[in-house]
């Protein structure tokens, strides 16, 4: 998976918006933030759906290649290098073809051009695929950089000119300086590598990196959900699969999977083989991936999902608290919906409204009708205060401590439920303060003028020996603080 991180180098700076002070302290935290970066790519499996397009293409190579290819493709009989079918298939005479399993062994280093002819697209990410050599078998598959939106669709024929890289022990083609030319074959089927729950062990899964592979269980249990819009699934072995939400998410669709959470179960997982953040991980590429759903226990309250723009309402912004890198920021929602909510996906975002510097909520939150909730950045280990907030939603996004303020969003799996004002920031004179919304104008629309919002006069907590001021959790004062 060395190209994951190589491959989303460019979206990291975005992460950390956190301009202000913290700025520094704050990098600390991209470990925590890149790792949404690959997960929130996720629509993009979905967007590049443009299939039918076609890519930048190589006219030489193409040409010489579509014959070959599709030689290639039928002689899937020999698992183990192109030599067999590139040297039967006559018209490739004086190409040399190089394979995804010589990439993948070891035998093609990193850093060699590479030439690689007749592979099948077996996911499309939003600047990545996966390909596979048709016979299948280890080493098969391999993670494809573009660095731009593919123009190919899962089935189709492909040749690449790119670049073998190992970053981050992610092996891949960076295709970002070269080309990936569609041999016009279509349609292709390739049947995934069917493997037990502890094949895919950290120490075992390494010759299925980039490979199509499905898991089966009797079922397989959702058994944890670490963040990140990913889930893990146990089907009774030692061995947890991480769920990826890289081509496809089931957390951005609650309305599909309902009572999803801890307990509920598929008979079948697929997908190409992902690896990123030191996890192997299944990354299904649609709901057909996805077999035999069965919800978990009921979820108390109304999802996030059937709730429209207002009916929850961000009423409290710590943008810049005392605690070191601004791990502790935190927000508090007020559910003005009438009907009790449960937040467990709830999305959470800045001014940049990206979903590749975004926050989640991972849990149950059940939030009672006319009740406030706080919602927290980064993790428990982070938490100074006294009391916890309902739930944490991770490494982003990092509310801006400088010049230009910021504001908070929160959205459901497809649109904004609502979005605050642009806070005003007073440097120094705001550190511990947060910015609260006038306890008479809670709703959806007030927010979004600045006059309605100061700053708190209450103290709440010392960490550190540090007044801290706001009313987390609880109904804003009505008097402001002149900072
Ligand atoms: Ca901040
Ligand atoms: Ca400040
Ligand atoms: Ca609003
Ligand atoms: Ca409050």
């Amino acid at each position: 998976m060395a190209s994951l991180a190589g491959a989303c180098s460019d979206d990291l700076p975005e992460v950390l918006d956190d301009g202000g002070s913290s700025s520094g302290t704050t990098d600390g935290t991209t470990t925590t933030s890149t790792n949404t970066t690959p997960g929130t790519a996720t629509d993009s499996g979905t967007t590049s759906g443009s299939e039918g397009t076609t890519v930048s293409v190589d006219e030489g190579s193409s040409s010489g290649g579509g014959t070959t290819t599709g030689d290639d493709s039928t002689s899937s009989g020999g698992e183990t290098t192109d030599e067999g079918s590139s040297s039967s298939s006559g018209t490739t005479a004086g190409v040399d073809d190089d394979s995804i399993y010589e990439i993948q062994d070891g035998t093609i280093p990193g850093g060699a051009n590479v030439d690689v002819r007749g592979v099948v697209v077996t996911g499309v990410a939003n600047n990545a695929i996966f390909v596979q050599e048709p016979a299948g078998g280890q080493y098969s598959g391999v993670y494809v950089y573009l660095n731009a939106v593919p123009a190919v669709a899962v089935g189709d024929e492909v040749d690449i000119l790119g670049t073998a890289a190992e970053f981050n022990e992610l092996t891949e083609i960076d295709a970002s300086a070269g080309v990936v030319t569609p041999t016009g074959v279509t349609g292709i089927v390739v049947m995934p590598e069917v493997v037990m729950q502890a094949d895919l062990a950290p120490m075992l899964a390494e010759p299925w990196e980039g490979v199509l592979v499905r898991i089966e269980g009797m079922p397989l249990t959702v058994s944890a959900l670490p963040g990140f819009s990913e889930f893990d699934v146990n089907g009774g072995g030692a061995e947890d699969t991480r769920i990826d939400n890289f081509l496809y998410s089931v957390l951005d669709r609650l309305g599909t999977y309902p009572d999803f959470g801890v307990g509920a179960s598929f008979t079948a997982i697929q997908g190409p083989l992902n690896f990123n953040f030191g996890e192997f991980k299944i990354a299904p590429r649609s709901a057909a991936d996805l077999e035999g759903y069965m919800g978990g226990p009921p979820i108390p309250g109304e999802p996030i999902d059937n709730l429209v723009p207002g009916d929850l309402v961000v009423t409290e912004v710590m943008f810049d608290p005392t605690c070191a890198g601004d791990e502790c920021e935190w927000i508090e929602v007020y559910n003005a919906s009438g009907i009790d909510v449960n937040l467990f996906g709830l999305r959470i975002q800045d001014s940049a409204l990206s979903v590749m510097n975004q926050g989640q909520v991972a849990e149950n939150v059940l939030v009672p009708a006319g009740a406030v909730v706080v919602l927290a950045h980064g993790d428990a280990a982070s938490w100074p205060y006294a009391v916890p907030p309902a739930a944490y939603y991770g490494g982003a996004p990092g509310l801006n401590n400088g010049a230009g303020g910021d504001l908070v969003a929160i959205l459901n799996a497809t649109e904004v439920l609502d979005q605050t004002a642009t806070y005003p920031v007073f440097g120094v004179s705001d550190d511990g303060i947060s910015w609260k919304l006038d306890p008479t104008m809670a709703d959806a629309v007030a927010n979004d003028d600045p006059l309605n919002w100061c700053f708190s006069t209450v103290v709440f907590d010392s960490p550190a020996a540090i007044d801290e001021y706001g009313s987390p959790a609880a109904v804003n004062e009505a008097a402001c603080a002149m900072l």
